[in-house]
């Protein structure tokens, strides 16, 4: 349990779980109040430290004596594990105040039995009313677009989708990090846009939009969407943020999905909207099988090349920055592969650390993570690890600095201020690998790439930092 400053090194990861709530319990060691602002050693004011990014927190007494004081912990705690994990689901943070002497170990010898205070578990539904005005507008309009975000995989979620598609002729746009797989939806948005002729593109703006799960990585949707001004833009989720990204929000649904898409399936139209897509998305391929022989080794080919050897059951976690961008605009077909990234607030810290962690709770496959350099070494004590198993794998993408600000408009304007953003290096990660006794192979054109990935993939080490 962390405490001072520690403390205040949790912040990105809980920033991050908020955005995506993901439920999180943070326990965190404390001074008493008495000690806190008296220029006491490693402490500072902790109680709600992280007050905008954490649903509540929670601070256990210092003594207990009295029973009561037992009872009232029970319940803190009770509580804080039940709004983490309910519904609307998120972080919540538990201090935990300390006296002197803090080390020595205290022979308790009375037995704990905890009292667990059960939740039952809410399922958001709306009433008669909204039913019979949301169905009405949903028969009206008869272009309706279903955008999904970043969540995990969702097995019920994604064949209910499908039955929408089929049944109610509703376009279903999916991104990498959305986990949907089907013929049924629309994949690798960017690509869709560039095949979209000036012709179909008002054809192609919906009615009706929804929204589902986090946030949006494809920036062309976002600013399509934006240009054009949508008559309505539904958003439904478990709690109740008001996200208007397309500046057209017009009713936010707190309720699960499946209540919500069932009620949907109740009308039948039949539009040709789904027709109109299916043409578009008919020459994606054709316009990526293209666009990839134009291109010589580089980033995009190394993505393209790792995202077709990726084993089944393997979870991939991606970096932020170019990485997840990449994957962005690739086709997934295997549903056993599930892609994650930290896109609750994108931040570059922590890749690394979060995909240790993740494969340490995955064990039926490998988790695979796919870094930028200035990501992977931001976050090189993320090998300090005792946890680390020969399922975790990492691929550094070295390409000598943040290249995405050579993508994105803007920093690349100016050569002076293009050198800040991107901070240029020339680290080798062969050092880092060493240092913590991690096998290292590193490739530098296509041959090489696609001769050690086998050896990578199969063989029980655990990273492949690889420079291009
Ligand atoms: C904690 C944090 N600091 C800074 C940023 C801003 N940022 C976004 S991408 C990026 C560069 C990442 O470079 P790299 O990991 O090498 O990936 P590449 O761009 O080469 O794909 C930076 C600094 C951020 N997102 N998060």
């Amino acid at each position: 349990m962390p405490s001072g400053s520690a403390v205040l090194n949790y912040a990105p990861a809980i920033a991050e779980a908020y955005y995506q709530k993901i439920p999180l319990i943070v326990f965190t060691a404390d001074r008493p109040w008495e000690a806190i602002d008296q220029g006491e050693n490693q402490s500072i004011v902790q109680f709600d430290i992280y007050k905008n990014y954490i649903k509540k927190s929670f601070e256990l007494p210092v003594d207990c004596h009295h029973e009561k004081d037992l009872m009232y912990s029970d319940r803190l705690v009770n509580e804080a594990f039940n709004i983490a994990t309910a519904m609307d689901k998120g972080p919540v943070h538990i201090n935990i105040p300390l006296r002197e002497p803090l080390y020595d170990i205290v022979d308790y010898t009375k037995p704990i039995e905890p009292k667990i205070i059960q939740q039952s578990q809410l399922k958001y539904s709306i009433s008669q009313v909204d039913e019979i005005r949301l169905l009405n507008q949903w028969n009206q309009s008869k272009k309706k677009m279903i955008l999904v975000g970043s969540m995990p995989q969702n097995d019920a979620l994604e064949r209910l989708l499908e039955k929408i598609v089929s049944e109610t002729d509703t376009v279903v746009l999916t991104e990498n990090i959305s986990n949907m797989r089907s013929t049924h939806f629309i994949p690798a948005l960017d690509p869709m846009i560039e095949c979209i002729d000036k012709m179909d593109l008002e054809e192609c703006i919906p009615d009706l939009l929804i929204t589902i799960g986090a946030g949006l990585i494809s920036k062309k949707v976002k600013m399509l969407l934006r240009k054009k001004s949508l008559k309505a833009h539904w958003h439904i989720s478990a709690s109740h943020e008001h996200w208007d990204n397309f500046n057209a929000l017009t009713e936010v649904i707190q309720a699960d999905y499946t209540s919500i898409f069932e009620l949907f399936l109740k009308e039948k139209l039949d539009s040709n909207y789904t027709v109109l897509f299916q043409k578009i998305n008919g020459q994606i391929n054709q316009f990526n099988e293209k666009f990839m022989a134009s291109l010589p080794f580089s980033d995009f080919v190394v993505y393209k090349i790792l995202n077709d050897s990726f084993p089944p059951q393997a979870h991939i976690q991606w970096g932020n920055s170019t990485p997840i961008r990449y994957a962005n605009l690739l086709e997934n077909k295997d549903k056993s592969i599930a892609h994650f990234a930290n896109r609750g607030i994108s931040g570059i810290d922590g890749v690394v650390s979060t995909a240790a962690g993740a494969s340490y709770v995955y064990q039926q496959g490998l988790t695979i993570c796919i870094t930028g350099d200035i990501s992977f070494f931001y976050d090189s004590n993320a090998w300090w690890n005792r946890y680390l198993g020969g399922n975790f794998k990492c691929i550094l993408i070295n390409n000598a600095g943040g290249n995405i600000f050579k993508i994105i408009p803007g920093p690349d304007k100016n050569a002076d201020v293009l050198d800040f953003f991107e901070t240029p290096n020339n680290m080798d990660a062969r050092h880092i690998a060493a240092q913590f006794d991690i096998d290292y192979i590193k490739v530098e054109n296509e041959l090489e790439l696609k001769a050690q990935l086998p050896v990578f993939l199969s063989k029980n080490i655990v990273g492949l930092p690889s420079g291009n």
